[in-house]
């Protein structure tokens, strides 16, 4: 049983980091989590009160910094490297720095994020470094034919990286169909196939698409694609990509019904089977994460609005250790252990 075998590290972890936040000090959020030259690198939004109200459109989530956080190990003290990129440092972007990722190659670290341009539009672009903490200078122009939010690099067994990304209502993936714009254009009627997230292979340089975006199918278990109206499984936002035993598991947030799902595939570009819950609802409207293999075992950054009573855009990050089943399932986590 999963309990069983984490029962000496969840003890461990109580004292530590595990059900705490990582961090106190400063507001974090969207955890992407790598192993970075033996250390956990977490990639967190930095959440911070901008006195907007809140609405669909996600402007009260008026970010405008990113801080690397590190940790030895699970246990370890965990370290803020400080402001690793600001949007007054990126000439295209104007506001809101959601959700990032960070791969790495060659020597170099990529630094991946959402912002909006003057015209309200998100776009995705990407930061360099030589250090996995940065800082990081980004790129004049944002990714070309990236667009919408909450970018995620995973790097396959053969060196290739692919980026996931996509996120509807205020990610406005909603504005798209095959990669073009059009600000009429709404979520598709509930019994009409939901729209999937967006994956692209990343050039040699890691500083481009090395193909068209192309939009990833998320099926039930008789191969039928999940609808648009099937709220508590259809892809809102929030992608991550890890591999369990050579297969693909793309796991994603519900939105509006707060769950972390999962789908598995055979290919990085899918199609993907709904396989179930990894999360359930967290405090706070959003919920996000990352799942990063660490000495063997995996385990889940995800965020909750505990340590601010609640408000929905000031989150903090959080680990737990994850489990999967004899059919590669992964065992659905209860946020408070209820
Ligand atoms: O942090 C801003 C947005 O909230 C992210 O981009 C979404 O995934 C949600 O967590």
């Amino acid at each position: 049983m999963p309990e069983k075998q984490y029962e000496n590290e969840i003890e461990t972890y109580k004292e530590s980091a595990i059900s705490k936040p990582l961090v106190e000090h400063i507001y974090t959020a969207d955890p992407s989590a790598h192993v970075f030259e033996g250390k956990i690198y977490i990639y967190p939004s930095h959440d911070i009160e901008a006195g907007i109200p809140f609405n669909d459109n996600g402007d009260h989530f008026a970010m405008c910094d990113y801080h690397v956080l590190s940790m030895d190990s699970l246990t370890s003290p965990v370290q803020d490297h400080g402001v690793a990129l600001h949007v007054d440092n990126v000439k295209w972007a104007e506001r809101q720095m959601w959700a990032p990722d960070a791969a790495t190659k060659n020597g170099k670290y990529f630094l991946y994020f959402p912002a909006k341009k003057s015209d309200g539009i998100f776009q995705i672009g990407v930061a360099v470094s030589n250090t996995p903490h940065g800082p990081f200078m980004a790129q004049p122009e944002p990714i070309g034919g990236s667009y919408s939010i909450d970018p995620a690099v995973f790097e396959d067994d053969d060196g290739t990286h692919y980026m996931y990304f996509g996120g509807i209502w205020g990610g406005q993936l909603q504005n798209y169909r095959d990669n073009k714009y059009n600000a009429s254009f709404a979520e598709p009627q509930d019994g009409e196939p939901a729209l999937g997230p967006i994956v692209a292979k990343m050039s040699g340089d890691m500083l481009e698409f090395d193909h068209t975006p192309r939009e990833i199918l998320i099926v039930d278990e008789g191969g039928k694609p999940l609808l648009a109206g099937d709220h508590e499984r259809r892809f809102f936002e929030a992608s991550w990509m890890h591999k369990h035993k050579g297969k693909y598991y793309f796991s994603y947030s519900t939105g509006n019904t707060h769950y972390l799902c999962y789908a598995i595939g055979d290919s990085p570009y899918g199609p993907f089977v709904y396989a179930g819950r990894i999360l359930e609802p967290v405090v706070g409207w959003t919920t996000h994460h990352s799942i990063c293999e660490f000495e063997g075992k995996h385990y889940l950054f995800y965020h909750d609005s505990t340590l601010s009573g609640g408000v929905t855009h000031l989150r903090s990050v959080k680990v737990a250790p994850i489990e999967y089943d004899d059919d590669g399932k992964i065992i659905t986590l209860s946020p408070y252990g209820d």
